[in-house]
């Protein structure tokens, strides 16, 4: 007997039993309606989980995280379709070979998106890939302004870039007057490219910059270069690398008796740099390629908090605000289709945790904002936001995106007053940073 009739008999027999008993026959009833099914859209997500910025790259996947879980507890449609989304989170290590081998393994899982990847040494190398697959990626914090000049249609940021940052930190330096000023950076694609943005404004201004010191992403001991810059008494010191290098370089040179006036870049501009650096840290000058976090919407720090159990740290909100721009794009093309929603990202118009985000034509963020920092009793205290030439307090920025459901309407920005001095040793910039350079449009390729 073939399963088929089996299965035919066995419902005869219990029919049969059942009706025996003496018991009613159930009334036919009509087959239950099948549920609906769900496609699952995955979105990749890429940082360093590894390694010395693994805080970096969880606090960016956590951003991604939140945009998923809540885009899925609103019953998310697609082109009619219910789906669900599903995050493919990776760790490259920071590692731009691992970053090639972990963007192939999501091509080859067939992922709809990409958030990532935070490093841009491995954002730039993996956006070729993404690139031949003809997938959109979206970096929430990778600045090296290579990465949206290779003409991919494909790669876009959320944050602002180094040509931007450089000479948005830079101008804070020079407020405190330097004659002469050493440049380090960690051989990365976003440390040295970010240093040398610094020191092209430092030239330009006229400061007297000493021959280029180097380590690398993994330098945690920099008393060699220290003591070889020591020795030309430079005024000012910037650092293009990470906070998890930064942190130390910064004690060791405090504990050199270094007096000069110390600025990092975004990726060591974070409150890790007290915990690695103590009482050293106070005073660094630091920058930011977007608004600071506590400037990010209420409703996605509250978000954060009540998921993760603590704040974010730098750039998660640009990662959140990086999946919703995804998924807000597959569903206004009906479509998880790459080829079907991209020119729906590339439209984008979207109001999110870091504020309005519209690309320009290289896939850019238009009119990203630059946040200086002071970092002050053990925290990173933003001193002025950089939005299109002018330079707002923390608190006149929030004002102006303020709801527009506010009792009265926002007041636009005004040219903010001389940021707060820098605790010792660094003195005081004296006027407002001079406005980013803006970033030269070109279309896409
Ligand atoms: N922008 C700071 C850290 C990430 C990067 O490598 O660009």
């Amino acid at each position: 007997m073939n399963l088929q009739m089996k299965a035919i008999s066995i419902s005869v027999i219990a029919a049969v039993a059942v009706i025996g008993c003496g018991k009613e026959a159930p009334a036919p009833q009509s087959a239950a309606p099948a549920p609906a099914p769900v496609t699952v859209i995955k979105i990749g997500h890429v940082g360093p989980l590894t390694g010395g910025i693994a805080h970096l790259g969880k606090d960016n996947e956590n951003g991604a995280r939140l945009a998923i879980d809540e885009a899925n507890a609103a019953n998310p449609m697609v082109g009619g379709q219910k789906v669900k989304f599903e995050i493919v989170a990776e760790d490259d290590q920071g590692d731009p070979k691992v970053g090639n081998t972990v963007a192939q393994k999501l091509v080859d899982a067939k992922v709809a998106g990409i958030v990532g990847h935070l490093n841009s040494g491995t954002t730039i190398p993996a956006s070729a890939i993404y690139n031949q697959a003809g997938i959109p990626v979206i970096s929430g914090s990778a600045t090296n302004p290579a990465y949206t000049e290779q003409g991919f249609k494909v790669a876009f940021r959320v944050v602002g870039r180094d040509d931007q940052q450089g000479p948005a930190i830079a101008n804070y330096l020079v407020q405190s007057k330097p004659k002469t000023a050493a440049v380090i950076d960690d051989a990365t694609a976003y440390g040295e490219g970010l240093a040398n943005e610094v020191e092209k404004t430092l030239k330009a201004a006229g400061v007297k910059v000493l021959p280029r010191e180097k380590g690398t992403d993994k330098t945690v001991d920099w008393k060699a270069v220290l003591t070889k810059i020591k020795g030309k008494n430079p005024d000012a010191v910037f650092y293009g690398g990470m906070d998890a290098t930064g942190g130390p370089l910064l004690k060791q040179a405090r504990e050199l008796n270094m007096k000069a006036v110390f600025g990092f870049g975004d990726g060591a501009c974070t409150d890790k740099m007290a915990e690695l650096a103590g009482a050293a840290a106070e005073g660094l000058l630091c920058s930011q390629a977007g608004i600071p976090v506590q400037a990010a919407g209420k409703k996605f720090l509250d978000a954060y908090k009540a998921a993760f159990k603590i704040d974010p740290i730098l750039y998660a909100p640009f990662t959140y605000d990086a999946a919703k721009l995804l998924i807000a794009a597959m569903q206004k093309a009906g479509s998880a289709d790459p080829a079907k929603y991209l020119p729906a990202l590339v439209a984008s118009d979207y109001t999110g945790a870091s504020g309005n985000i519209k690309f320009d034509a290289k896939g850019d963020r238009k009119d990203a904002e630059m946040t200086i920092f002071t970092l002050k009793g053990g925290k990173i205290t933003p001193v002025a936001i950089l939005k299109g030439g002018k330079s707002m307090t923390l608190d006149e920025y929030t004002q102006a995106t303020a709801p527009a459901a506010a009792p009265a309407a926002a007041a636009p920005a005004a040219p903010a007053a001389a940021p707060a001095a820098p605790a010792a040793p660094a003195a005081a910039p004296a006027a407002a940073a001079a406005a980013p350079a803006a970033a030269p449009a070109a279309p896409k390729k």
